[in-house]
Formats: structure tokens, C-alpha cells, sequence
């Protein structure tokens, strides 16, 4: 199958030629990117991702940040290559904190990052930062109006200038061994359709929403030059596609549009659960197909996954015919944490059902890191 989306000039474009030593105009890393995404998908590719792959899994966690060779991961051990996506998430960096909010130390997320970057694999980045009114974490309620005081004007605007300096001068550390700074998708203020985080629909207004996936837009691509960076946009669970547009940042900022849509298990069980899960990933997926065309923009699943994997056949019974219709880039599921038994998305050695996900990341469509 071979989608092909029109390339489209935005005022980004400008950041997209640059000149080498010799004068001669060159692509940034970010179009190089854009570009090996675009390929991809034209091919009728879906790259499979996986959060925090390289640092931990269920019942295990890199113990020696500096040496360790980097080369377990769950999936691995179950379907023998490492997923072609790895997620990290930055929050607490803003704290000041050598470790990130799941204890990850920046020190092993940045070996990581660009250790899986050479062997020819895909990083993304979220970031989930305390709440900058209150001092609580992401999620901590009530929100108040915590966005309207970060945004120019605002009280903890130069606090949190900051917090996106501290983001900044992690990412410019993200280099490879011939100091050259890697390309990566990063993708701020996710979920933002819910009302869950600080930065949720009830806790800002539209503009003030726009005003700043712009301004930390800005102040990374445009004041600290960050050219290496594909932009991703990422609504929570939305039936309504006008709710999923309505904070939309703008064709000039905006690279990939996402979704954050999980399998949740009600009282009426796996099967409904799982009927409900394609509804919803299916019915957001068909409107995402038609905007990213409309858009110019690749469409992908940022977050998704069935904590615990009760239903045994989720990957190639739920996901796989739920997604195989669209062109999405990636997909990528949660992680698997170390410390908590049955807090995981992805199967780990000796987990019941692995078998599945082998299957699945044997489809055609389905890639797997090759090394
Ligand atoms: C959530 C859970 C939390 C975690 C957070 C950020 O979905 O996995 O335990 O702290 O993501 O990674």
C-alpha cells in the first residue's frame, strides 16, 4: 500500500536549509527525519515503539548508567530486535533533578537516546513537568491557571523560561560521537484534550494553549537553533475531531499529529473494553488520514496499550486490525515498569502471552529494529 503525502512549504521551511561550510544548502536533520518517516510510511510501514525500552523492564533496570553495553529491553528478549521507536520522558528535569520522574537518570536517558539513535532506531521525547502555579506534579489538581502564569506577561513566566533552558540544554547534550546533534521527535503538552494535566482543555483557553506549544516551539527551533527536532502534536482520546483541531498550534510548527488513546478495562470486562479500543483508535485514526493529508502532516499512535495485557491476543487480534487500515507512522506503547508487577504494555521474557506480540511484530507492515 503506498500513501503519499503532499510536501507542503511552511515558514519552518526557512529553518530547513541551512548552509554547510562550502555555502551549498543542506537538508536539516530534521527533514532528514521527516523524510525517513515519509519513506516509511510511503512503503507501507508502521514502526513500532516502545517507552523506555533500553533503561528498564519488568523486574529489571540498568544498574551501571556509564558502562552498561545498553542491550537488554523486553521486547528483545521476546521478539529478538530491539523496537524500532524508543520513548523517554523529561519530567522533573525542570526540577533541577538528575533522574526523571519514573527514576531514570538523565545521565543513562541521554546514553540511551543516542546509543539506540546509532544503531539506527528512532527516539521520541514527552514531558510531563510539575505544575508550575502549585508545585505539584503533572497531574496534581486543582489546576488553576497555571498556563496563563507561565505565558509572556505571567507571574512564573521567567521561572519557567528556565524550565524549557533546562529542556534545551538537555537536548543539545543528545549528540552523536562526532558532536553532531541527533534528530529526534519530540512531542510537549500531550493529552491536552483531557483534563487531567495542568495544561488540560479546563485549565487553559484555546489561545492560551496555542500561545504555548508556540512559544516552547520558538524558543527550542527558532532562539537555541534546534533544527534536529520533528514536532509532534499529540490530543488524548478524542471521538470529536473538531475537539482534537480545536488547540491546534498551527501547520508551521506542528510536524506529526498523534493520539494517546489506551485500551482501558471497565467493569464490563476485556471484550468490551477491546470493542470500545477500536471505536475509538479506529474512528480518531479515519479523521487523523484525512487531516494529515489535509495538513501535509504524517498521522502516527503516540501512546497506546492495554496495562497488564489481560486480552492474550491484543497485538495481532486488538491493535493490529485496528490500525493496519491507516497510514500511520508509528505506534508506540507504554512501559513497562520495573518497580510495579502489573504496571506494563509491552510482554516481557516468560509473560504467558508473549507469543502474541512475536506474531505481531512478524506482520509485513510491522518494523522492529534491524541491526
Ligand atoms: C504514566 C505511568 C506513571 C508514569 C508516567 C510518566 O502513564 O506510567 O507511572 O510516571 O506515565 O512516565
Amino acid at each position: 500500500m503506498k500513501y503519499v503525502l503532499k510536501p507542503v512549504l511552511t515558514a519552518v521551511a526557512a529553518l530547513i536549509l541551512v548552509s554547510c561550510g562550502d555555502g551549498a544548502p543542506t537538508v536539516s536533520l530534521r527533514q532528514q527525519l521527516l523524510d525517513r518517516l515519509q519513506e516509511s510510511v510511503s512503503d507501507g510501514k508502521i514502526l513500532y515503539g516502545h517507552q523506555d525500552d533500553l533503561s528498564y523492564g519488568h523486574a529489571w533496570k540498568v544498574e551501571d548508567i556509564e558502562k552498561d553495553p545498553l542491550e537488554r529491553s523486553d521486547i528483545r528478549d521476546v521478539a529478538g530486535r530491539f523496537p524500532a521507536i524508543v520513548g523517554f520522558d523529561l519530567g522533573a528535569i525542570e526540577l533541577g533533578r538528575t533522574a526523571n520522574l519514573d527514576d531514570v537518570p538523565f545521565a543513562l536517558m541521554r546514553r540511551a537516546a543516542i546509543t539506540h539513535v546509532g544503531r539506527g532506531g528512532i527516539v521520541t521525547f514527552s514531558w510531563h513537568p510539575w505544575n508550575p502555579l502549585t508545585g505539584e506534579d503533572a497531574w496534581g489538581m486543582p489546576a488553576g491557571r497555571a498556563v496563563a502564569s507561565i505565558l509572556p506577561g505571567g507571574e512564573n513566566h521567567d521561572s519557567f523560561m528556565g524550565s524549557l533552558r533546562a529542556v534545551g540544554d538537555f537536548f543539545d547534550t543528545l549528540r552523536d560521537a562526532d558532536g553532531q546533534r541527533i534528530p529526534f521527535i519530540f512531542r510537549p503538552w500531550h493529552e491536552h484534550t483531557g483534563s487531567w494535566f495542568w495544561w488540560g482543555r479546563d485549565h487553559c483557553t484555546v489561545g492560551e494553549y496555542v500561545a504555548l506549544f508556540r512559544m516552547t516551539h520558538d524558543y527550542l527551533a527558532v532562539e537555541r537553533g534546534m533544527d534536529n527536532i520533528v514536532w509532534c502534536y499529540s490530543p488524548g482520546r478524542e471521538s470529536d475531531e473538531s475537539v482534537y483541531m480545536e488547540r491546534w498550534p498551527g501547520d508551521d510548527v506542528v510536524d506529526l499529529m498523534g493520539l494517546d488513546c489506551y485500551t482501558y478495562l471497565g467493569e464490563d470486562g476485556v471484550e468490551a473494553a477491546v470493542v470500545r479500543y477500536k471505536e475509538q483508535v479506529g474512528g480518531a485514526l479515519a479523521y487523523m488520514t484525512r487531516l494529515g493529508k489535509e495538513h501535509g502532516k504524517l498521522i502516527c499512535l503516540s501512546e497506546t496499550g492495554f496495562e497488564g495485557l489481560p486480552d492474550p491476543t491484543w497485538w495481532t487480534q486488538t491493535l493490529y486490525p485496528t490500525i493496519r487500515e491507516y497510514p500511520i507512522v508509528y505506534v508506540l506503547t507504554w512501559r513497562n515498569a520495573c518497580d510495579r508487577p502489573g504496571h506494563f504494555y509491552a510482554p516481557w521474557k516468560g509473560f504467558e502471552h508473549a507469543g502474541d506480540f512475536k506474531a505481531f511484530s512478524e506482520k509485513e507492515r510491522i518494523v522492529l529494529l534491524n541491526l
